[in-house]
């Protein structure tokens, strides 16, 4: 969780140096999500992701170095520099993809998991996807069809309670988003999304039914984002006292504090993991830096098959 704090926060300082542009959606507040869920799934399962994935990428072990020099678009990036911040992709690790369309990523899970199922494989297919999402004609489809065909898949809805400036409520009739989705007839459970332990002990739990062939299951991870939507975004649509209280429940301290209370580690660890996080930021910026630009003669690679 500090990792994925420490990487985003240097984003925005260097997005306001303009050392790196486009879109860039921030997942500070969220990462007890990712730290939780991807501490539960091993290298031969799958992950789709979404916009907000800086912290997916870096949780699934996708390296810092090669996430920064991809924000800068170099060759080095894990995306060869032709993605940047919503496109983070690495095939080795399976991490199948950031994704710009709200909701695109569920068909991609679904044929992911197909797949694993026809190979009798017992890997599972991880798809996030925010609360946005569920207003989507294709979080339905995917749903049912995961349900009937029994598909080794865990759909992980981040809730942050907003879609860009759009509160739940304005948005969803049924704002149970977990109920919604068991009347698909897969498992469902809401989950606190603020608490890393809570979302690791659920995950394995789910993960465990649906590895055993107990079909997909669905969990709503109920999070906050403390910023806003992106950093084009003035965030007027939401109360100062209501990110207060969210951030009073800071993923990071909480665990932190407890860590230190049962006597897990020391202030002296925290303080070293800090400077060795910063040592690191500061290395992967210098490699992004020094990170090639593709040459204009590979203008059209990756979009004909190549002949030589
Ligand atoms: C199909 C589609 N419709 C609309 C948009 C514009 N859009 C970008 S982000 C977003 C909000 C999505 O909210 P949510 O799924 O809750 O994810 P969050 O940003 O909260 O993580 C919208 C509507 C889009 N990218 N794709
Ligand atoms: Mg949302």
């Amino acid at each position: 969780m500090m990792r994925i704090r420490g990487f985003e926060e240097r984003c925005v300082r260097l997005y306001s140096a303009e050392k790196i542009r486009g879109f860039l959606h921030l997942y500070i507040g969220e990462e007890a999500v990712a730290a939780g869920l991807f501490h539960e799934i091993g290298p031969e399962d799958s992950v789709v992701s979404t916009y907000r994935e800086h912290g997916h990428a870096l949780a699934r072990g996708i390296p810092t170095a090669a996430l920064m020099a991809e924000m800068y678009g170099r060759t080095n990036g894990c995306s060869g520099g032709r993605g940047g911040s919503m496109h983070l992709f690495d095939a080795q690790r399976r991490f199948y993809g950031g994704n710009a369309i709200v909701g695109g990523g569920l068909p991609l899970a679904v044929g992911l998991a197909l797949a694993d199922a026809l190979r009798r494989s017992s890997a599972v297919t991880v798809c996030l996807f925010g609360d946005g999402a569920v207003a989507e004609g294709e979080f339905h489809e995917c749903l049912n069809l995961a349900a009937l065909w029994h598909l080794p898949i865990l759909f992980a809805c981040e809730n942050n309670r907003y879609a860009m400036g759009t509160a739940l409520a304005r948005e969803h009739a049924a704002t149970d988003l977990a109920l919604r989705a068991a009347s698909y007839g897969l498992a469902a459970w809401p989950v606190d999304g603020m608490d890393a332990e809570a979302v690791a002990s659920a995950t394995r739990r789910a993960v465990q039914s649906i590895r055993g062939g107990g079909g997909p299951c669905l969990l709503e991870m109920r999070t906050y984002r403390f910023r806003a939507h992106s950093l084009y975004d003035a965030d007027r649509y939401r109360d100062k006292a209501e990110i207060e209280r969210w951030r009073a429940r800071d993923p990071i301290p909480i665990l932190t504090r407890a860590l230190l209370d049962s006597g897990a580690c020391t202030e002296t660890d925290c303080h070293d993991w800090r400077t060795a996080i910063e040592t690191e930021l500061d290395e992967a910026v210098t490699s992004a830096e020094n990170g090639p630009l593709e040459p204009v003669a590979d203008l059209t690679r990756h979009l004909y098959a190549e002949t030589s």
